[in-house]
């Protein structure tokens, strides 16, 4: 199994935990974005990582290659075995694609700072709603989104988490104080081993977002 990857992608770094989560070996390639190889786009036809190759099948999407791999290798799984939790999952995974990610990175790439308040406003709008609706519905006592057991929605939050010291740095954003879950969440998440391995520091994430930042 061959996964294309970036170490700045925070795409690329869900599979890379659930690969990590599931125990399931596989070869790394590091692909330069700037410069991607044939093979790359080979793998990848929208030239995106992260992109699996398997057993001949190239499968690509975060959201897609997480679910293939969790159906692949039953074992340690990551969804839910019940048809609604599991329905769950995909809706939280999607807010995050739909409506979490496109604000998160609305607040970094901002140039006009008379804006910066209003749009850390709409996204601690939908952190609020991961919060009430999303752990405070989900989580019960925790740690994690769906419970004591990492799950899927868990890997597909995590790695924007990961970046946030470069928000804090570049737009003073940090976890509204009103989204304790959400802190307590990311607290524990950053402690899994997976995470650990996969983990960049913040100065890694700083120097990596000025472009957007400036
Ligand atoms: N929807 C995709 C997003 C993947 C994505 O945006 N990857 C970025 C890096 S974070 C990429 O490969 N960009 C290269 C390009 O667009 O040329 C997924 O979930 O896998």
């Amino acid at each position: 199994m061959e996964l294309f990857t970036a170490r700045v992608c925070p795409y690329a770094h869900r599979t890379r935990l659930a690969l990590l989560e599931k125990g399931v070996p596989f070869e790394h390639i590091e692909e330069d974005l700037k410069n991607k190889s044939e093979r790359f786009l080979k793998a990848s036809p929208y030239g995106k990582v992260p992109a699996l190759v398997h057993n001949g099948q190239t499968i690509y999407e975060s959201p897609i290659i997480n679910e293939y791999l969790d159906e692949t290798f039953p074992e340690k799984p990551l969804m839910p075995a019940d048809p609604v939790l599991r329905a769950k999952a995909r809706i939280w995974i999607h807010y995050c694609d739909t409506y979490f990610t496109s604000d998160f990175y609305a607040v970094i790439q901002n140039k006009d700072r008379a804006k910066d308040a209003e749009l850390k406003e709409k996204l601690n709008a939908r952190l609020r709603v991961a919060e009430e609706e999303g752990l405070g519905a989900l989580s019960g006592g925790g740690p994690y989104w769906l419970g004591s057991e990492v799950s899927l929605v868990d890997l597909a939050w995590f790695p924007f988490f990961e970046r946030l010291p470069a928000w804090t740095h570049y737009r003073d954003f940090t976890i509204p104080s009103d989204c304790p879950r959400i802190a307590a969440w990311a607290e524990a998440m950053a402690g899994r081993a997976s995470a650990r391995e996969v983990a960049n520091d913040a100065a890694y994430y700083i120097e990596g977002y000025a472009r957007y930042a400036a």
